[in-house]
């Protein structure tokens, strides 16, 4: 079995880790945009890659899902072949190296603390949000965010809603925070017993591993851009609100995003309502106008 270096993009100075599986959960593109390394110090020969996805995402035990009855568990063995130069073009015989792939988890990301970080890691915040994650079956079945389904509009886009100082209704799911260049933090209460991968759009963020009594580890915490939620879980993010705008938080899982899993963070809007909107930007609400027309 040859060894896997894992090396993370470098600006994150996140040092070198050998591995053998990779766990990658949806939509982690911090994850899938290292760049592998294979120590290729084995006989020349024929080895397997493989990729296979955990059952744990793919309900088909009931009729009421698209899922049921699915022949995609018959096949989740991918594999293609690494051929060291010199070798015959045969099938290989290498066995697969043990795997639990019983959850929806992703890596440790315990193993993917930085080595330094700049600006350092906020001690406090001028700014805290809560959100709750949990779903509700009836009348159809909906993700909410603090009790509220986000629903997009797309009539009348947050950016617009930000520059001319209107409001928001509830369905926007909108936070908003205005403490330009000041630490906030985000607690996202997953009361699911389903994890789910989640994204912040535009930020860098430090989290912190999930923490049932939220104790913070400020010394070198995880550093993701999306991070799996436990289930059932408490987990705390902290950035800098740099980078005035409207920006989503959600769920990496896109039906999840469908569902309404979604929260929009207004960040800094008195920097942000400064800004102008972009004359082709507005051309195309020209476009809209003249559809409805
Ligand atoms: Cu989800």
């Amino acid at each position: 079995m040859a060894s896997i270096w894992l090396r993370t993009l470098k600006s994150y100075g996140i040092p070198e880790l050998s591995i053998a599986n990779l766990e990658t959960n949806t939509g982690q593109g911090d994850i899938v945009h290292k760049v592998i390394i294979i120590n290729a110090d084995q006989q020349i020969g024929n080895y397997w890659i493989r990729a296979n996805m955990s059952s744990c995402s793919i309900p088909r035990g009931s009729p009421d899902t698209i899922n049921y009855n699915t022949r995609v568990f018959d096949n989740m063995n991918i594999t293609g072949i690494l051929r060291y130069e010199g070798a015959p073009e045969t099938i290989p015989t290498s066995e697969a190296y043990p795997a639990d792939l019983s959850d929806c988890t992703d890596h440790d990301p315990t193993t993917l603390n930085p080595v330094s970080l700049t600006p350092s890691v906020p001690t406090d915040y001028a700014k805290r949000l809560l959100l709750e994650i949990s779903v509700r079956a009836n009348p159809v079945l909906v993700a909410l965010i603090n009790n509220s389904s986000m629903v997009m509009d797309f009539y009348h886009p947050s950016n617009e809603k930000v520059i001319e100082g209107a409001g928001f209704v509830t369905s926007d799911n909108a936070y908003s925070y205005d403490v330009p260049n000041q630490p906030v933090e985000i607690i996202l209460n997953n009361t699911e017993r389903r994890t789910h991968p989640f994204h912040l759009a535009s930020e860098e963020g430090s989290y912190s591993q999930p923490l049932s009594s939220l104790k913070y580890d400020f010394n070198n915490p995880v550093f993701r851009d999306t991070l799996t939620l436990k289930e059932q879980s408490l987990t705390a993010i902290r950035y800098y609100a740099d980078n005035p705008g409207v920006w989503l938080i959600h769920c990496h899982i896109e039906w999840h995003v469908e569902m309404g899993m979604v929260a929009q963070l207004i960040e800094s809007p008195s920097e942000f309502k400064k800004l102008t909107i972009p004359k082709d930007v507005l051309e195309l609400c020209n476009v809209k106008d003249e559809e409805n027309s």
